[in-house]
């Protein structure tokens, strides 16, 4: 259906001057997504995995801004299933938005659901994937959505555009890593190769045949859509011998930011130029990850590399390799993500609802004994101290039609217990978080303030948060503990970067300020998938307006039933 957006595109292009923009610039986009499994090799290894349409990374969807997107996914695949559209705000159509047991049941095996939305007041490229256990490993793709008709990028128009899909793989089946984990209460295994459109290039066993190749020519700019798809890493991303030029975040126009080393965490997209202005050559495209924990791992130590190559260049010279920072350089990672600024900003100058919340690690004690291979006890993350636990069936359905019993209304404001959040050896009577399905209601229409306070319980980490449903300022971050008197001041609320994932400083905090004009019920969470399968979850619910626009719409006929 790509065919007919272009042609109501070039309809209303040569029609501008009798009708208004608005008139002609929604179009309906249609895809089929068919689950399924395919058998795929990576790093010496054959897996089955699950596919979108048997592709691996799955497709790109291409919209304008505007556009009805329409997409009907049959499951054919041998488990649970739901599709997010991450980073797309949903307004008017909270059923679409995709995280299981929260705003829909899965789509069991067999069945199908139609995700019906209309992607307004965005640009940029965002990214579609599973959102349920660990299936989205392989089952992504990139959401690249293009000025409406009548818009240009606030950037002179580039030559061309590279896809760019950071991943990992594993030599295992991704759901049994994680039920294993559940099980267990042990960490997660982890994974056995970095990927850049799901290859893990010249440095990984049985990998270089199929290393990744861009193929440019010299003198252009080439615009790459940075999808950060990984599972649980954070990571620097290089191209040897080229600087970058930061154009968007998250789907959101920033002020031109030109820099040699990007930081990228799962969840975060980004739009990047980069001219060909080097000499006609191979240089590598490459990412290291980031450990932002004290610990000293290293993980795998190797990059994943695809290969940026010029029209002219031999195809067996030896490609350039950028000098990566250290795996626990948190100074550039800092510098990195407190240098970009919107190009449009409206924060909200006060605030209606703050709230401080903790987010961290912790370990609880299993039940009746059931994880004696982790001794006892199981890690986990939480938001103030609360562990969240699945419902039986999709919160927004259980508000929708007053289901009583199945989530309540009392998350805290603050953290219950107050302590010092970020020294290094925090007593043990503080590691276990309470557990619960505790969400927190936001009238229509007011301005929230929330400060994310690290705490190094268990440790360290910079942890990615993603608010589902909006985009937020951030208007301030730092390291210890956010001081409520002093911090304040600091606060840029003239032309802060708008996300819809943040990764708030190892060992310190960010405040971010959204307004809550999206009735429905809106998951926030930790984006290393590890954490939020053991409970690194909160969840706002946005209660209806005083227009017919601001009240949840009744479900579709096809939503799955739990
Ligand atoms: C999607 O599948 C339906 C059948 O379920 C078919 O009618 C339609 O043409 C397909 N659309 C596209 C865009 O392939
Ligand atoms: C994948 O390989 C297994 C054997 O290892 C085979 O049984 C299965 O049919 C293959 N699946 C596909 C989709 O090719
Ligand atoms: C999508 O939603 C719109 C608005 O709610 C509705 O008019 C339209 O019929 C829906 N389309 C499909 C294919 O369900
Ligand atoms: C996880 O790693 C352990 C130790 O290497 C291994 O025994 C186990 O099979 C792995 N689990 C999965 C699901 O691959
Ligand atoms: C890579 O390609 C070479 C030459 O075609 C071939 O001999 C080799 O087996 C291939 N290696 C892998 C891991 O496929
Ligand atoms: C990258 O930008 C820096 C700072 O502007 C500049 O010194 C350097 O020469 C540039 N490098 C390349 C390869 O263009
Ligand atoms: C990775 O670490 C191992 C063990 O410390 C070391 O031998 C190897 O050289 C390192 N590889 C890279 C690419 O740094
Ligand atoms: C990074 O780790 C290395 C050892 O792996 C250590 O020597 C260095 O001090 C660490 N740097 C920082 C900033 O922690
Ligand atoms: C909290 O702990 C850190 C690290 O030990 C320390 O530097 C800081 O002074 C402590 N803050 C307070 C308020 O005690
Ligand atoms: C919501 O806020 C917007 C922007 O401030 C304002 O235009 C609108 O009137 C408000 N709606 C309600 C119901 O308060
Ligand atoms: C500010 O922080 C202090 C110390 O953590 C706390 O006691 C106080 O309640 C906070 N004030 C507000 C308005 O949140
Ligand atoms: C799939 O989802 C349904 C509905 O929530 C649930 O009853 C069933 O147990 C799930 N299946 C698996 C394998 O998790
Ligand atoms: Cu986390």
């Amino acid at each position: 259906m790509a065919g007919l957006a272009s042609a109501v595109k070039l309809a209303s292009f040569l029609c501008i001057i009798f009708i208004a923009p608005w008139m002609a610039s929604a179009a309906l986009v249609q895809h089929n997504f068919t689950i399924g499994t395919q058998n795929v090799t990576r790093v010496c290894n054959t897996e089955t995995i699950v596919t979108v349409n048997g592709q691996y990374p799955g497709p790109t969807i291409t919209v304008d801004e505007g556009d009805n997107l329409i997409v009907e996914v049959q499951n054919d695949g041998p488990y649970n299933v739901t599709i997010h559209w991450h980073g797309v705000k949903q307004f008017g159509s909270p059923w679409a938005d995709g995280p299981s047991y929260i705003t829909q049941c899965p789509i069991a095996p067999g069945n199908k659901y139609t995700y019906n939305f209309t992607i307004t007041g965005q640009e940029g490229t965002l990214w579609w994937h599973a959102h349920i256990l660990y299936l989205r490993a392989t089952v992504h793709g990139a959401l690249v959505i293009k000025p409406g008709a009548g818009n240009d990028y606030p950037f002179s128009e580039p030559d061309d555009e590279i896809p760019i899909i950071l991943g990992e793989w594993w030599n295992a089946n991704v759901q049994d890593v994680i039920l294993d984990a559940i099980a267990t209460g042990a960490v997660p295994n982890d994974s056995d190769a970095y990927t850049i459109n799901s290859q893990p290039g010249d440095f990984f066993p049985c990998s270089s045949n199929d290393t990744v190749r861009f193929l440019v020519e010299m003198g252009k700019t080439y615009l790459l859509r940075i999808v950060n798809a990984a599972m649980i890493h954070t990571s620097f991303f290089k191209i040897a011998q080229h600087n970058m030029t930061v154009v968007a975040m998250d789907a959101v126009y920033v002020k031109p930011y030109t820099t040699d080393v990007l930081l990228i965490a799962p969840g975060n997209t980004m739009d990047v130029l980069i001219t060909t202005d080097q000499e006609v050559g191979l240089y590598y495209v490459g990412t290291r990850v980031y450990n932002s924990q004290p610990d000293g791992t290293q993980y795998l130590n190797t990059s994943a590399t695809a290969i940026l190559q010029y029209e002219g260049a031999l195809n067996t010279s030896t490609p350039l390799l950028p000098d990566f920072p250290d795996y626990n350089d948190t100074d550039t990672a800092f510098n990195f993500s407190s240098s970009l600024r919107s190009l449009n900003s409206s924060v909200p100058q006060t605030v209606d609802v703050e709230m401080y919340i903790t987010e961290g690690l912790g370990l609880i004690t299993c039940p009746d004994n059931s994880c004696p291979e982790n001794n006892g006890v199981r890690g986990v993350g939480s938001f103030n101290n609360i562990s969240f636990v699945d419902p039986d069936i999709a919160i927004l359905q259980a508000y929708y039609n007053d289901i009583d019993g199945v989530f309540t209304r009392d998350f805290p404001d603050n953290p219950p217990v107050e302590f010092n959040y970020t020294e290094a050896d925090i007593p043990l009577s503080f590691w276990a978080p309470d557990t619960g399905t505790r969400v927190k209601v936001l009238e229509f229409n007011s301005t929230v303030q929330v400060v994310f306070q690290n705490t190094g319980i268990i440790t360290f980490e910079s942890h990615p948060i993603h608010l589902h449903g909006h985009d937020f300022y951030l208007v301030g971050q730092g390291f210890g503990n956010y001081n409520n008197e002093t911090d304040p001041a600091n606060f840029n609320l003239v032309d802060p970067q708008m996300l819809n994932t943040l990764g708030v400083p190892t060992g310190g905090w960010a405040a971010i300020r959204f307004v809550a004009n999206n009735p429905g019920v809106w998951l926030v969470h930790c984006h290393f998938e590890s954490h939020s399968s053991l409970g690194f979850d909160m969840v706002f619910l946005t209660y209806n307006g005083p227009e017919d626009a601001d009240i949840v719409p009744p479900p579709p006929s096809d939503l799955p039933q739990c």
